[in-house]
């Protein structure tokens, strides 16, 4: 039997890695995460929404998706849902003419960043929720709109919350993603295509495996997957979410939570680094637009992204268990980043990273998962020759790109 391998839609969102989450709506304008469906719609009243802003943001921070709440728990949609009334086209902003989501697909295809919906399941205002089989209806029919109005979907993210119990129709749901949308990832329920990484503090366990076995034997998480025996084991890559600051959503008291530098960096190692995609949540204000201080950060990040990665001492790509690189001259070296070519499967089980130091070959580190990316960090090693070894590997090893770096940190 041959190893599982992503699809081509699994492998082209690997690559994307970095995607930026906006928690946006009525709990924006009234200092709430979780509102329960009763607030007034009047209450949504953004001066301006400046997708443009959004989405440039994204881009200068090197996100490469963007995933917006179009719905939250609490029902309330950002955009004009014939099924409702709950919804911006009830409140004050844009005379109720407004259409957040058109706004920001508009505005990610200016800049070349995909576009991904959060439409939440939960959903604390629509009266149908009480019973299932007409929410489904409902369920499927904002769906539809929202997969046949916008352009190309990169991802339809399902989150879990509050959903403990209810049946929902998911092979009708997946169904209707994969019949507007055959190349959206479909996020954590029904029939995904990737998984969550099962905490909300931006970070993948090591190792951080893309191939999962039958989800009853270890992954607590994973029981919302509909697939049946049979599909396992199977590609489903993870991604990791976080905040920038405490909370989802934009609140007037929280700026003092936003994480340090050194913290962003460090999330941004141990996901996309441990070959996860990072999606880092940063909230629009009631101005609808990303706040300074938090645009600010996002530059630092990937300022300090690019100042350690640019520019590699060396880059190899090979295939083996062996890939070596030669420098011309002793070099300080402190990160070594790997990928496999995945395309071709997660090959590689157990692998060192070794330099030679003095004449002498040394262990700077070693692993086990690599995947689409491993980030290794390990402490400043002064040498000319630096190896790759694979320990143990299914088929031949197959590596991208092995590349060496000197961060100075
Ligand atoms: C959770 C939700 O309950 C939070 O409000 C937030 O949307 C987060 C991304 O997912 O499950």
């Amino acid at each position: 039997m041959s190893i599982p391998k992503p699809t081509p839609q699994q492998y082209a969102w690997q690559n994307l890695e970095f995607g930026m989450f906006c928690h946006f709506g009525l709990n924006t304008f009234n200092d709430e995460e979780w509102s329960d469906g009763t607030l007034d719609p009047a209450s949504f009243n953004p001066s301006d929404v400046q997708g443009d802003q959004w989405a440039e943001t994204a881009k200068l921070a090197g996100c490469r998706y963007l995933v917006l709440t179009v719905k939250h728990h609490d029902g309330f949609c950002l955009w004009p849902s014939q099924y409702t009334d709950y919804s911006v086209k009830c409140s004050p902003w844009c005379s109720g003419k407004g259409d957040v989501v058109r706004e920001i697909a508009r505005a990610c295809k200016r800049e070349g960043i995909k576009l991904g919906l959060y439409l939440s399941p939960w959903d604390r205002h629509e009266p149908s929720y009480k019973n299932p089989p007409a929410y489904n209806v409902y369920y499927k029919n904002q769906l539809t709109e929202l997969l046949t109005n916008y352009g190309e979907i990169v991802e339809v993210w399902f989150d879990g919350a509050g959903s403990e119990g209810y049946t929902y129709d998911w092979s009708g749901i997946c169904k209707t993603v994969h019949k507007y949308q055959p190349n959206a990832m479909i996020f954590n329920m029904g029939e995904a295509a990737i998984r969550w990484a099962g905490n909300e503090n931006g970070v993948a366990s090591y190792p951080c495996w893309n191939v999962v076995e039958h989800p009853a034997k270890k992954d607590p998480v994973s029981q919302s997957w509909t697939y049946k025996k049979d599909d396992y084991p199977r590609w489903m890559p993870s991604e990791c979410d976080v905040a920038i600051r405490k909370n989802w959503f934009w609140h007037t008291d929280d700026a003092h939570t936003r994480k340090s530098l050194d913290k962003l960096l460090d999330i941004y190692c141990r996901s996309i680094g441990h070959g996860a995609n990072l999606l880092l949540n940063v909230a629009p204000d009631r101005n609808g637009k990303l706040p300074d201080g938090d645009v600010a950060r996002l530059k630092e990040l990937r300022k300090e992204v690019d100042r350690c990665t640019a520019q590699s001492l060396a880059m190899i790509k090979n295939s083996g268990v062996e890939t070596e690189i030669k420098l011309s001259k002793p070099t300080w070296i402190d990160r070594a980043i790997t990928m496999e070519a995945i395309e071709e499967g997660e090959r590689i089980h157990e692998y060192q990273i070794g330099a030679l130091i003095n004449g002498k070959w040394t262990k700077v580190c070693q692993g086990t998962a690599i995947g689409h990316k491993k980030i290794d960090r390990f402490k400043p090693v002064f040498a000319n020759q630096v190896r790759l070894k694979v320990t143990a590997s299914v088929e031949e090893p197959r590596i991208r790109s092995f590349s060496i770096y000197n961060t100075g940190n």
